[in-house]
């Protein structure tokens, strides 16, 4: 086999193929070189080539959201590096285990007038979970400094950077390995947890209990314990489509449930606990009703982190939603009205919401609508921000459909490049549905030889960030048109003829029902199904239906 003759790159490889870390994104450059080769020489790695670094990071944070293994980027010196943060600081956002790997001078070579030189060392360090500042010998201390690196990103689930220096001449190559790095078997084990009788006494004795799901990986929780909650009557369950949970008690339209309130319903709604699990909430909506009328006792459950988004959190239980629900329920449920009571509210919504779908003309709201109800089964949708995610929540889904959306940053730059790296990583075929300024803004994701040829991009062109007409801030003037929506008169048929994609393109109901049919059925080549809104009708029809909720 040929290894790269510098024996830091040497051990950098090593360790992980030693660590089974496999899935490793190359972006272009020279100081990299060490690792190019010894990465593409060995077998064992699944290489990428990527040109843009922030399209190459954002794709393997893809990959490693599926896998939930970290997944490496490899670039050179220089801007190259910067380039990683929107994704890093996703990743730190969604936990999800990304590995950072650059290609640096040697310290002595740093801020003397080198070129393509900055300094990389805890470059990343507010969002960082692990700086690994490597020296430029190969030492038993950098191989140490290498797994803790690895190691800490799936422990503590996020990003990690490790920075490597090499010097000249970077291309030379040996046939054997000169390194054999100790290979450190780090404890896995999990930790012990036992919940506290008080802790289970407050849960049994509290007739308003309100649990509220975050992002989650599908199948994270056991059945047997959604099954005991879906059937105590003082206990509602709100969930989001990115949850990936479902019951058929569970409300997963939060916005549609909550924004008629007055205060006499939400002072009625205010639960005495609040449970908590999974990472960020999409709805707005939810957060400002728990900051107001807070808890007495808010619970979050996680292994490792726990966010004190409603100005409430009274406890932390440090451990897996499965084993703290497993020793929390008993079979003995407390008289209460309150499940009740919202589920009534709900059906009441539900038959507004129907009343309504059916006489709006074509429009965002309408095509979610029809793209909800014909989502194909056991598929994968990425959604992208903002208003495209917002929307998805107010409609039904199937259960078999998963849902993933960047939401650790909410950033519309790498929603494409996210996708991507999914649809590589997961068995189920993957639909992107995204609006056209994160479309057009992470367009280079298209650059892209791994695209599988059944990914498909829904892409909603209302002619700008529609998300900015629906915000409190809207006015129809010309500063807003151009410094917030960004209204545009852009479409994606040229990139698609230039990336390869087949391409569809809607207008109305009609065209939408036939053209979607051959969108679903091209398995041949990637594609886009493009459907144009029209932009200045979009927040009328939105805003129209919240108001009919009343
Ligand atoms: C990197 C980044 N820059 C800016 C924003 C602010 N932002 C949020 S949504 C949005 C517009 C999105 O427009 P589009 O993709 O067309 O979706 P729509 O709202 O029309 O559905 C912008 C600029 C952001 N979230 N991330």
């Amino acid at each position: 086999m040929m290894y790269p003759k510098i024996p830091l790159a040497q051990s950098i490889i090593e360790i992980c193929q030693q660590k089974g870390v496999q899935h490793i994104v190359i972006s272009p450059g020279s100081r990299n070189a060490p690792l190019t080769i010894g990465f593409t020489n060995n077998p064992f790695f699944k290489c990428y080539s990527i040109a843009d670094e922030r399209c190459a990071a954002f794709f393997a944070l893809g990959i490693a959201q599926q896998l939930q293994k970290p997944v490496v980027v490899v670039c050179t010196s220089g801007s190259a590096l910067l380039n990683y943060y929107p994704a890093f600081a996703e990743a730190f956002y969604s936990q999800i285990p990304l590995v950072v790997i650059s290609a640096d001078r040697p310290q002595s070579k740093i801020d003397i007038g080198d070129g393509q030189t900055i300094r990389q060392e805890n470059v990343f360090a507010n969002h960082s979970l692990y700086n690994a500042n490597l020296l430029e010998n190969s030492s038993a201390e950098n191989d140490n400094n290498i797994q803790m690196a690895l190691h800490v990103s799936v422990s503590q689930k996020g990003p990690v950077h490790i920075n490597a220096p090499f010097e000249e001449p970077l291309y030379e190559t040996v046939n054997e390995l000169q390194v054999q790095p100790k290979i450190i078997d780090f404890n896995t084990e999990e930790k012990q947890f036992k919940i506290e009788k008080s802790s289970i006494e407050t849960w049994s004795n509290a007739t308003k209990k309100l649990v509220l799901v975050g992002e989650l990986l599908p199948n994270s929780v056991e059945q047997q314990y959604l099954d005991v909650i879906a059937n105590d009557p003082s206990v509602v369950v709100l969930t989001e489509k990115t949850s990936n949970l479902h019951h058929p008690t569970f409300i997963d339209q939060i916005d549609t449930l909550i924004t008629p309130f007055t205060d006499e319903d939400f002072k009625a709604f205010q639960p005495e606990i609040l449970l908590t699990f999974g990472g960020m909430v999409v709805s707005k909506r939810i957060k400002a009703f728990l900051r107001k009328y807070k808890a007495a006792h808010h619970w979050h459950v996680d292994e490792l982190r726990a966010y004190d988004t409603f100005g409430a959190l009274t406890n932390h239980f440090e451990t897996k939603i499965s084993t703290f629900l497993s020793q929390l329920l008993t079979e003995k449920t407390i008289e209460s009205s309150y499940k009740s009571s919202i589920s009534n509210i709900w059906k009441d919504r539900v038959a507004k919401h129907q009343e309504y779908t059916v006489r709006i003309p074509f429009s965002d709201f309408k095509v979610f609508d029809f793209i909800c109800q014909n989502v194909p089964k056991n598929s994968q949708l990425q959604v992208s921000n903002s208003s495209a995610i917002r929307y998805l929540q107010l409609f039904d889904l199937d259960n078999t459909v998963q849902v993933f959306c960047n939401r650790g940053t909410s950033g519309i730059d790498g929603s494409t490049s996210t996708a991507i790296g999914a649809a590589l990583a997961s068995d189920l075929p993957t639909i992107l549905i995204t609006g056209d300024i994160s479309f057009l803004y992470d367009s280079n994701a298209l650059w892209n030889n791994y695209i599988p040829k059944n990914f498909k991009i829904i892409l909603l062109n209302n002619s700008g960030g529609g998300i900015f007409r629906i915000l409190p801030g809207h006015q129809e003037t010309e500063t807003f048109n151009r410094y917030f929506e960004t209204s545009h008169q852009l479409n994606a048929s040229h990139l698609a003829k230039m990336y390869g994609f087949d391409y569809f393109e809607a207008n109305d109901e009609a065209t939408l029902q036939q053209q979607y049919k051959s969108f679903l059925n091209q398995n041949e080549k990637p594609s886009i199904l493009e459907i144009f809104t029209p932009e200045k009708e979009n927040n009328g029809i939105l805003l129209e239906f919240f108001r009919g909720l009343k």
